[in-house]
């Protein structure tokens, strides 16, 4: 699996606040409307306690001051403890924390201490960057649609690629919401498995080149998407670290790309567990 490093986490601010403006232009509502919209639950002063986890690969400097950053951000009130991993979460419980943030090598959980609920991050991640494909505004797309002679229907074909640990969720999710979907993964097993899977999912042949106006990313690794996939004034939603498609790619192709390292999954991770809207 791989693991943030501090060098991933060092624009995050900057990177929280514009990937909000954008999420915000192309759906129509900022990041926490769109979680609290996705899931039907709202923020009602829950404290979050954050724990530094020392297991495996050892504390990520910045890991938990990102997270502290993001939901401080957002208007929410959180801590860091003092202590780490088992007597952190003794901290953080005790210091009144409704909700706890804390990660190892293999899970990035968000646990509600009052109901019990528990969200993943894989799981949350894969939701909301697919969710903002989906809510992307037809209107967005009008000129770029318009010069390539494309119709309402290609507005709901998504290319979906990388489908691993987070790619899953966003597949589920896009074709639970009615996308056309079509799934690349490099790896034919993978590929083939999830096609057996998830039915609906359309395979991207690499051999029969198909361009998209939506497309979203989840893999470890640049450079993934090939010219031939891109229809000029393309979204692109994407997790991936690092970004799928360079500076200047995105500038050629005039691709809007939303993609952060860590706030945006963690946004979706508290409203998946927080109270349900009264
Ligand atoms: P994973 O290893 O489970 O899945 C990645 C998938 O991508 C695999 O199925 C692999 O075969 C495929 N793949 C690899 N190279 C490819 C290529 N060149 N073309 C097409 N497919 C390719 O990983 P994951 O846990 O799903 O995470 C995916 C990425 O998302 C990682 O970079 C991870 O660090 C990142 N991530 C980011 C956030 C965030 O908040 N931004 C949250 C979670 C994970
Ligand atoms: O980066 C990771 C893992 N890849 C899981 C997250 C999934 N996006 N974990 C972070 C480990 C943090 C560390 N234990 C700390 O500083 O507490």
């Amino acid at each position: 699996m791989a693991l943030l490093t501090p060098d991933d986490l060092k624009n995050i601010k900057d990177a929280l606040v514009s990937n909000d403006r954008l999420i915000e232009k192309l759906t129509g509502t900022d990041l926490k409307t769109m979680c609290s919209q996705i899931y039907g639950t709202a923020y009602h002063q829950e404290k979050i306690g954050i724990i530094p986890i020392t297991a495996g690969g050892g504390i990520i400097g910045s890991f938990s001051e990102s997270l502290l950053y993001t939901v401080s951000h957002f208007g929410m009130d959180g801590f860091i403890t003092e202590k780490t991993d088992v007597a952190g979460f003794y901290e953080a419980v005790t210091k009144g924390a409704d909700i706890i943030l804390m990660a190892d090598d293999f899970a990035f959980v968000a646990y509600n201490v009052r109901t019990g609920q528990i969200a993943h991050n894989q799981i949350c991640t894969g939701i909301v960057y697919s969710e903002i494909l989906i809510r992307t505004r037809p209107e967005i797309f009008k000129e770029a649609a318009a010069k390539a002679g494309k119709t309402e229907n290609d507005l709901n074909k998504v290319l979906a690629i990388g489908i691993g640990k987070v790619g899953k969720h966003a597949l589920r999710n896009l074709l639970d919401k009615g996308c056309d979907v079509y799934v690349y993964d490099a790896d034919p097993a993978v590929l083939e498995k999830i096609l057996s899977e998830y039915k609906g999912a359309k395979k991207y042949d690499p051999a029969d080149p198909h361009a998209f106006l939506k497309i979203f990313e989840a893999t470890p690794c640049a450079d993934t998407i090939r010219d031939d996939m891109i229809i000029t004034g393309a979204v692109l939603s994407t997790p991936g670290i690092p970004i799928a498609l360079s500076e200047e790619k995105r500038r050629e192709f005039s691709v809007t790309a939303v993609q952060e390292p860590l706030g945006i999954g963690t946004m979706s991770m508290i409203y998946q567990i927080l109270d349900k809207k009264e």
